[in-house]
């Protein structure tokens, strides 16, 4: 007898669709509805080619909306792949229920033993680049699932941190449009499903493979298997399937079924059942896959979305999703990597140089950091009653053309394009200023201009560490010119309000100084005010903003910097998209 296979297939029919009345508008001040955003989904940033196969391996960043999804406890101690899902907005992944629930039942499997893998290419290499883990904290299973049937066999999971999206990982976009396109039919069209247990072997495979295969109407299909589809196919689920070897099988579940309208990918359908070729579990290719019609539980993925639970006021807030983003704080080398041997040239994208339009384009007067293609932070060292130019992407202020050459490198790196753009609207608060650019800046099309992470988790902002990376501009000496680094050690609050005789400094002020050079010399001084300290976060290798230097360093006495964790709200506050 047939028999519904756990781990089995994907994704969704487009039986009775015609058109697509699901879209629903975005409403005002809801973070959860703002995210499933049909401006920034499914779009492929890492290959702009379309590459057509079937049944064959993918390229990494080809997929960057599919996550795989690990389980523990079930058959081993430890994590195993379990089946696939997609990234649907910045905390939301949405997958089949039955990859979320104990066989045969509707019993959830508990959140800590579950475990997602994004950026993921090759299973197998667990020191894969792009690759990000997150924790899972909320599983929502369909009130109407139904394990014998595979009846709406869809769950929404919910990440503990905001997905930072890059290259590697990405949203795909709901089966919805809000600017009135109707998304067609795919009856009879190729879909693309992902997997990776998609080989055609009878096993899994440890590399992502995609198989595209047309979408059948549900009468054929039930013509096809009476006994098994009429017991399973029902109205929000479909068949898709050449029914000749070429197919999703065990560990593909969950797993999404995607069309492209308009260069976005849509989420139409999600893997769910298959028929197995007997008692042995392994999946049957010559028979049509079951689907969970995805684009029909648009309603329900809204009305689930959770919307408390972020109580945390940074993480929770609206406008989370504007920092962050991309590639924010990339380093370039390892973790383990010292600082002190990385190359300055293009190490630090996001340090910006403020001055007025009538200064000499080679002094700095002022530097700042780029937070994100919309933002800097500076503080209080440019005349704000004045216009204001940013330079981004420099490195020489006086030079066009700025290149180093690495010892271990052959030939040199250069970079000749700054971007200098105005400042429009300030916003200031003590001595920290938020300032707008009139022009976006051209974060992920120049590889040396990019965003600084912010601290947003709890213990980001909390974390004091006991040294910093300082990058800035000095206004005098030899090296003035160019963009400097120094490794500081951070001052204790208290000795720090000794040192400086200031009993009213708080903790909205980090101290710290240069250890090697405490007297004052050409290493150590003159770094203009808006000069950076930050911290590479261990387990995401990013650089982390911590402080912004308020006034120009003396190393004769420590140095102070306003802590921006103490800043965050008021940064979200002010900053719109
Ligand atoms: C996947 O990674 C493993 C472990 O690093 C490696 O042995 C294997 O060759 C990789 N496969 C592909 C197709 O790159
Ligand atoms: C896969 O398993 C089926 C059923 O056990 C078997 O008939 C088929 O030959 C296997 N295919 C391969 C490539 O091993
Ligand atoms: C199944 O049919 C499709 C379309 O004709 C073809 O592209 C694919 O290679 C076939 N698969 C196998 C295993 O024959
Ligand atoms: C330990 C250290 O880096 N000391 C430096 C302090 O500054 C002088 C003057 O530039 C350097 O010569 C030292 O190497």
């Amino acid at each position: 007898m047939a028999s519904a296979l756990r781990f089995v297939l994907f994704v969704v029919s487009c039986l009775l669709v015609v058109g697509s009345p699901w879209a629903i508008a975005a409403q005002d001040g809801d973070l959860q509805t703002k995210d499933y955003n049909d401006a920034e989904c499914g779009e492929r940033l890492a290959l702009k080619e379309g590459l057509v196969k079937g049944g064959y391996p993918t390229l990494p960043g080809e997929w960057p909306w599919h996550v795989a999804l690990y389980q523990r406890g079930i058959t081993s101690e430890g994590f195993i792949y379990a089946c696939g899902g997609s990234i649907v907005h910045r905390y939301l992944i949405v997958t089949a229920a039955h990859c979320v629930t104990y066989a045969a039942s509707r019993r959830k499997i508990p959140t800590e033993d579950l475990q997602l893998k994004m950026g993921r290419f090759n299973l197998s290499n667990e020191v894969e680049e792009h690759g990000e883990e997150h924790r899972v904290i909320e599983s929502i299973v369909h009130a109407g699932f139904v394990p014998t049937t595979f009846e709406n066999d869809i769950a929404i999971l919910r990440v503990e941190l905001p997905i930072i999206f890059n290259h590697f990982i990405q949203p795909v976009c709901l089966w919805k449009r809000d600017d009135g396109f109707v998304l067609p039919s795919v009856y009879e069209r190729l879909g693309t499903v992902v997997g990776w247990g998609l080989t055609d072997e009878n096993r899994s495979g440890t590399v992502l493979n995609e198989a595209r295969m047309p979408v059948v109407d549900s009468l054929t299909c039930l013509a096809s298997d009476r006994t098994f589809f009429g017991r399973l196919l029902y109205a929000k689920a479909y068949c898709a399937g050449f029914k000749n070897g070429t197919g999703v099988c065990n560990g593909d579940s969950g797993g999404g079924m995607f069309f492209q309208f308009q260069n976005r990918w849509y989420l139409k359908g999600l893997v769910s059942f298959s028929n197995t070729i007997d008692a042995s579990g392994v999946c049957n290719l010559k028979q049509y896959i079951g689907f969970t019609d995805a684009s029909q539980y648009i309603d329900w993925l809204y009305e689930n979305t959770p919307n408390s639970g972020i109580d945390d006021p940074i993480l929770g807030h609206p406008n989370i999703r504007l920092i962050n983003q991309g590639n924010c704080g990339h380093n370039k080398h390892v973790y383990e990597y010292a600082e002190e041997r990385k190359p300055i040239l293009g190490q630090y994208g996001w340090m910006v140089t403020l001055r007025h339009p009538f200064q000499d384009p080679e002094y700095v007067p002022c530097n700042g950091v780029l937070i994100n293609r919309n933002y800097i932070l500076t503080t209080n060292c440019v005349d704000l009653q004045d216009e204001i130019s940013v330079t981004i992407g420099d490195y020489d202020t006086s030079k066009t053309k700025d290149c180093v050459k690495e010892e271990w490198e052959e030939y040199q790196t250069c970079i000749s394009t700054v971007q200098t753009v105005s400042v429009g609207q300030l916003f200031r608060k003590d001595d920290l200023v938020l300032a707008r650019l009139t022009i976006p800046a051209v974060i992920g099309r120049r590889e040396h201009i990019s965003a600084i992470c912010l601290p947003v988790t709890p213990q980001q902002r909390e974390r004091l560490y006991n040294r910093y990376i300082m990058t800035g501009w000095k206004e005098s000496g030899t090296d003035a010119k160019t963009l400097q680094r120094a490794v500081l050690t951070t001052i204790d609050q208290n000795n720090c309000r000794v040192e400086l005789e200031n009993p009213q400094l708080d903790d909205r002020t980090i101290c710290a100084r240069n250890p090697n050079n405490r007297s004052r010399s050409p290493m150590c001084n003159d770094y203009m005010p808006g000069s950076i300290i930050q911290a590479i976060e261990k387990k995401s290798n990013r650089y982390l903003l911590y402080g912004l230097q308020t006034s120009i360093s003396y190393c004769s006495r420590p140095e102070q910097y306003i802590a921006i964790s103490k800043y965050m709200q008021w940064i979200l506050d002010n900053i719109r998209g």
